[in-house]
């Protein structure tokens, strides 16, 4: 019988290099001789990507409620551990996730102010059981985030999209709202220090993994 691959999901604040470690960790799986799918949130499914053009950029013109975009982030994620996430953990796939349910926690929680129990309890009907084996939740104070973020949009010719558009002391209680979680749930949660060189905090990663789940 195939065992049952894992899952790891990366989380923080914009610019926090998730995306760049994300991908590093999964050339070293795979050199290590794991299959291994990368996912994102919100997106990963066709329904998931449409969601992600919706909440993003205000794709309908109209604006999206607190309420709506909790659900729209949900109902996502509902649909990417169904199609995606439990199938490919079943044929014995290592799973990356860029972002997961501690993000609406955070964002929506922390930052929007939706009450938390409320909010992980709405985590838990969509995820159904699928919860990370290790989340690497990469910590950068939001000076640093902002500035990465300019960066990236100068790089790629992006602009900020509807929620890194919210103010400072938002991204602040997200930030704080992630932290508060690693305290929360300190064995699945891992803080990597993501201020330092690329290499240092990948070397971070990569020992957490592998302290972790013996890869
Ligand atoms: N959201 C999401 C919610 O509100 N609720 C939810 O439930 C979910 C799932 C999604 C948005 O939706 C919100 C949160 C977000 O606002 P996203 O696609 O995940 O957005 O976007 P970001 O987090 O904004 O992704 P980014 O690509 O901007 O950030 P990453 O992936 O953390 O960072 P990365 O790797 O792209 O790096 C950003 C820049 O920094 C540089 C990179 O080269 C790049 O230019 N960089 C470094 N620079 C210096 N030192 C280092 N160590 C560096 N590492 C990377």
């Amino acid at each position: 019988m195939t065992s049952r691959g894992r899952f790891i999901t990366f989380e923080g604040p914009e610019g926090s290099g998730k995306s760049t470690h994300i991908r590093r960790l999964a050339a070293r799986l795979e050199a290590a001789g794991h299959k291994v799918l990368l996912t994102r949130e919100p997106g990963g499914t066709p329904t998931g990507e449409a969601i992600r053009r919706i909440l993003q950029h205000d794709a309908t013109g109209e604006p999206i409620s607190p309420e709506a975009e909790l659900l729209l982030f949900e109902a996502s994620r509902a649909q990417l551990v169904r199609h995606v996430i439990d199938p490919a953990l079943a044929s014995g796939t290592w799973v990356l996730c860029d972002r997961f349910m501690d993000s609406t926690t955070a964002y929506q929680g922390y930052g929007r102010g939706f009450d938390i129990e409320t909010v992980l309890d709405i985590n838990r009907f969509a995820v159904a059981g699928c919860e990370p084996d290790l989340t690497l939740l990469m910590d950068v104070d939001i000076r640093e985030s902002l500035q990465r973020m300019e960066g990236r949009n100068r790089l790629n010719q992006t602009v900020n999209d509807r929620i890194e558009r919210e103010d400072v002391a938002f991204h602040e209680r997200v930030r704080a709202g992630f932290l508060a979680l690693s305290q929360k749930w300190p064995r699945r949660i891992r803080v990597i220090h993501a201020m330092r060189q690329e290499d240092e905090v990948a070397a971070s990663v990569w020992s957490a993994v592998s302290g972790e789940l013996s890869p």
